[in-house]
């Protein structure tokens, strides 16, 4: 008879039982490795939670119960980043005061998260908006402004007209509205608070590769640094002030033809009166200002400028007078704000100079390798004048294609040959044509811009040879005019007409291609690297190799420039930390003194951001007013508030030590907990994880915390999507309230399907059908002690084995974050063990595997079983090797007969074991995409074929 399994009377029983014996209470205890077990903590939304946000929380919260059975002390603890916008939105839209909406929904999260069984410490909770924290953010902004990375500045910053507030660049989205509420974001110069994050960007690239991080989180970090290797150059100009330029392209600068500042550039307000169009270029300035950073970087709008009558600028290289525009598509915000201009191998630069009339001049040369005729190492290399032509049939549209005989053999190129002595490049173009084709009537129609060049072994002269060909377009009207060709030309190749579309695959070696592609797109830059030309002294140089020597040659300096900007940190809402500043007027920004933090944020009747541009705390006088922590004279605090993104920031810290009066961290607490083990979330590739970086290396600096990186290893969650495939919304009535799925079906059920889903990183939608198998599984389980035999009967060795093998496979993939897998190990174990029988021990041992996973029920056999301790205080089950070795094979996987990957799996796997296997490598769905699978023929141990629709 099965026992009925009442997951309500059981979950609520072992719940409260933990909390009155503490068993997850953690402590320094220096007998014990330890282990940091971290999720991203949450902003109490008034929403709750939905199925979706527990996932994380369950993985860290399997792997904290996984981490202490095997011997370690555990760290893992939960708090509430509650400062911020979307609390403050929540509570003025619900007209409730912040403090009481965050109360309130923290009371809410913590009743649904109890539901779930997480071994949290409650007594290592935080919470950002509670003044005993945030008196060390505080405390932390005031070491920054002391080291000098904290700063006032006036440089027009993103204000978002919805939230009324300035912004920092990461609360953009990609297109320039703002994150929380999609509202076009507006540049308004005001004063802020920067935090000089740039002085960190090395170190933060250099120390992501030590990192356990997915590599698209680091991708993706190293993108928004945006670290760019170049120069700085300085131009004269003919008003006698000197001007900076950054350029990735030093090696060009002989090709500069002219210079260009940002609109907002100091140099053109300083020079205005030299400026003899300066209405025109005022105009442009204004119009520029109320331009988007997104349309000015827009290559798709036409580029628009204005040249600086009466001033020009000396090419430092060549010596040559150049002109000056001021253009929007420079940023005065990137690199130094002016460039020099170098139109043949910059796209911007390129589209200017055409619409503009400025010379494009090139000074690179791209040059491939003849790749069937390969330079020698030892020979000469001599260089060669050349032309190569593309020759149309008008009529036919087809072009014509030499098809070379003798050495040249399996070679097919345009007509080509060298301009002899005294001959114009078109001249040699229409005197090859006529030798190699017998055509005297092509007229040519386009000259390429260009020069290209090859290097090859011309091996009957013993020498290299570095062709630079010039390259034609050619159309021949009236085919008839053909003169016969001569028997040499004759014996050396043969012409053939070749539709356009054929052309391409037919040039033999990879330079034709080249030349060919180039033909198609005359209206571009050449952005490739080659030789220098009309160069000077640097003609013939390697351009990578003529970066240095051009800018030692001009005195300029190597140097990197970096995307990522200062980090505005200062808000003008009230619901955020003060910014432990007064201003006086004989000592500038004072900081508070340490004794007097925390500065507590004031009650207030409004706290609505008034619009002005001021936070709603410039209107509390009595709070504004105080004396200068200095001088004693009367001074002003600042009334901005921190960013959302301060308390996140340092949080995971304060868990190491969250009661501490005297230290943001004790010194010994922090030398045993950090860094952090394993850190898991989504979403916050670069926002939370940047800033957090930045001030952990501060702290580091400062000698607060002793590891450079705080978050060793990272594990990116998928998220859970609602049944109808869309994100989980209130908008399409799709959420699911955890609640529910636990009074139905239990937290344990929850728990295991959520980690069955899918690979933990993968988005998958919720299936309620999937959640009905998970519950199957769990009440086999529970009915599994039938199954125990008795004592004198002996287990069968299949039973012995499959437990060791499980015990190994839920271990290591537990470690590895490989939950589903871990999962269906179980799975495949009952099954042997309903079929075999198992023994008393076995019978524990299985209950410990699944202890982190279904902890509620673990205990509850656990403790049916005549054990009087909890199961989550004991020891994780061993496995022996020679056991637990697999006999695995792996084996071919097709789609529609093709080969596209493998899969590994035991000789006698059955064929849904193999499709499980197969669902669960991302490769392999990303192939198999959604076609419908139409059949699928499986030889154990030889091969998987599955065949689509
Ligand atoms: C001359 C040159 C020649 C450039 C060439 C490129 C190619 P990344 O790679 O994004 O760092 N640049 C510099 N400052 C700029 C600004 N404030 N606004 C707009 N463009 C700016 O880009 C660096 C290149 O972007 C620099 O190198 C400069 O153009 C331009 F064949 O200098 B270059
Ligand atoms: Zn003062």
């Amino acid at each position: 008879m099965h026992r009925r399994f009442d997951h309500q009377a059981i979950e609520q029983k072992w719940q409260e039982h933990w909390r009155d014996t503490s068993i997850y209470a953690t402590s320094e205890n220096a007998e014990k490795p330890k282990c940091f077990v971290l999720d991203m903590f949450p902003y109490p939304s008034g929403e709750g939670l939905h199925v979706g946000h527990p996932k994380g929380y369950i993985a860290t919260d399997i792997y904290s119960r996984f981490k202490r059975m095997t011997g370690h002390e555990v760290l893992h603890p939960m708090g509430w980043d509650a400062f911020g916008l979307p609390a403050e939105n929540y509570a003025i839209k619900n007209k409730v005061h912040p403090r009481v909406a965050v109360e309130k929904n923290i009371a809410n999260f913590k009743s649904q998260l109890a539901k779930l069984g997480f071994d949290y410490d409650w007594g290592r909770e935080i919470n950002t908006t509670d003044p005993e924290f945030y008196k060390w953010t505080q405390w932390i902004f005031i070491q920054l402004f002391e080291k000098g990375l904290a700063s006032e500045s006036y440089e027009p910053i993103n204000w978002c007209p919805g939230c009324q507030t300035g912004l920092a660049n990461e609360d953009l989205e990609a297109d320039g509205t703002c994150e929380r509420c999609d509202s076009m974001v507006e540049k308004r110069p005001m004063r802020q608070w920067v935090l000089n994050i740039k002085a960190y960007a090395d170190r933060m690239l250099e120390d992501l590769d030590a990192l356990s991080w997915p590599e698209h989180i680091k991708e993706a970090q190293r993108n928004w640094i945006g670290r760019s290797q170049g120069a700085e150059i300085d131009f004269t100009l003919s008003t006698g002030d000197t001007t900076t330029v950054f350029t990735t392209r030093p090696d060009t600068l002989y090709g500069a033809t002219y210079l260009v500042f940002a609109p907002e550039h100091e140099l053109v307000l300083k020079n205005r009166n030299h400026i003899t169009n300066q209405t025109e270029v005022e105009e442009y300035i204004a119009q520029s200002l109320n331009k988007k950073e997104m349309d000015r970087l827009d290559d798709t709008k036409e580029k628009t400028g204005v040249k600086l009558g009466g001033i020009t600028a000396t090419n430092p290289a060549n010596g040559e007078t150049i002109p000056v525009y001021i253009a929007d598509y420079v940023l005065a915000s990137y690199g130094t704000g002016a460039i020099m201009a170098v139109p043949a191998h910059d796209e911007r630069d390129f589209a200017f100079a055409k619409k503009f009339g400025i010379e494009i001049r090139q000074v690179v040369v791209p040059c491939a390798e003849d790749t069937n005729n390969p330079p020698q190492p030892d020979m000469e290399e001599v260089q060669r004048d050349t032309v190569i032509v593309h020759l149309r049939d008008a009529a036919t549209g087809k072009f014509a294609l030499l098809d070379w005989h003798g050495t040249l053999e399996g070679i097919t190129t345009a007509i080509m040959g060298g301009i002899e002595e005294g001959q114009t490049a078109e001249e040699a173009a229409l005197a090859e044509i006529a030798e190699e084709s017998g055509i005297t009537n092509a007229k040519i129609v386009k000259k390429m811009p260009w020069i290209t060049a090859a290097k090859y072994c011309a091996s009957h002269k013993n020498q290299n040879r570095c062709a630079h060909s010039q390259v034609f377009l050619a159309e021949v009207e009236n085919l008839q005019a053909q003169e016969p060709i001569a028997a040499a030309e004759q014996a050396i190749h043969t012409l053939v007409w070749e539709d356009q579309e054929n052309v391409l695959s037919r040039l033999v070696p990879d330079h034709q291609k080249q030349i060919w592609e180039l033909l198609q797109t005359d209206e571009n830059a050449l952005t490739a690297d080659g030789y220098l030309m009309n160069s000077g002294e640097y003609d013939g140089m390697d351009s990578t190799a003529a970066k240095e020597a051009i800018v030692q040659h001009v005195g300029g300096r190597m140097t990197n420039t970096y995307k990522i900007r200062d980090w505005v940190f200062s808000r003008q809402r009230y619901w955020g930390e003060p910014i432990p500043i007064v201003h006086c007027q004989t000592c500038g920004p004072v900081t508070v003194p340490e004794d007097q933090l925390p500065v507590v944020l004031p009650e207030v009747e409004q706290y609505a951001p008034t619009g002005d541009g001021q936070s709603p705390l410039a209107a509390i006088d009595d709070w504004v007013n105080t004396t200068c922590p200095k001088c004693g004279a009367a001074g002003k605090r600042e009334t901005n508030t921190m960013p959302q993104w301060a308390g996140s920031s340092w949080y995971y810290l304060r868990f190491m030590d969250n009661k501490n009066p005297d230290a943001l961290v004790s010194r010994e607490n922090e030398k045993y907990w950090a860094p952090v083990d394993v850190y898991v979330g989504g979403d916050h590739a670069v926002r939370h994880l940047i800033y957090a970086r930045f001030w952990h290396k501060f702290l580091y600096d400062i000698d607060v915390v002793s590891t450079i990186e705080p978050f060793q290893r990272l594990e990116f969650l998928g998220f859970i999507l609602a049944e109808d495939g869309r994100k989980m919304s209130k908008r399409w009535g799709n959420v699911i309230n955890p609640d529910t799925i636990v009074d139905l079906v239990g937290a344990d059920t929850m728990r295991v399907y959520e980690m069955f889903m899918g690979p933990f990183e993968n988005t998958i939608a919720w299936s309620q059908d999937g959640l009905a198998g998970a519950r199957r599984f769990l009440e086999r389980v529970y009915g599994l002690n039938e199954h125990v035999l008795d004592g004198d009967v002996d287990e069968s060795e299949e039973t012995i084995r499959q437990l060791h093998k499980t015990i190994k496979k839920v271990s290591e993939d537990i470690e590895g974050f490989k939950f589903n897998t871990a999962v269906s190990a179980m799975m495949i174990f009952i099954n042997t063990a309903e079929k075999e029988g198992l023994s008393d021990q076995t019978y524990s041992c299985f209950l410990r595997l699944l202890a982190p996973f279904a902890p509620h029920m673990a205990e509850e056999l656990w403790r049916g079983h005549g054990q009087t301790e909890s199961i989550h205080t004991a020891t994780f089950p061993a496995y022996d090797a020679a056991l637990a070795k697999d006999e695995v094979v792996t084996i071919g996987v097709q789609i529609n007969g093709k080969a596209r990957g493998d899969i590994t799996l035991p000789p006698d796997a059955t064929e849904a074991e193999a499709m499980k296997l197969v669902q669960a490598d991302t490769s392999l769905t990303a192939k198999l995409g959604d076609a419908e699978i139409a059949k699928i023929i499986y030889v154990p141990g030889r091969i998987l074929n599955i065949l689509q629709k």
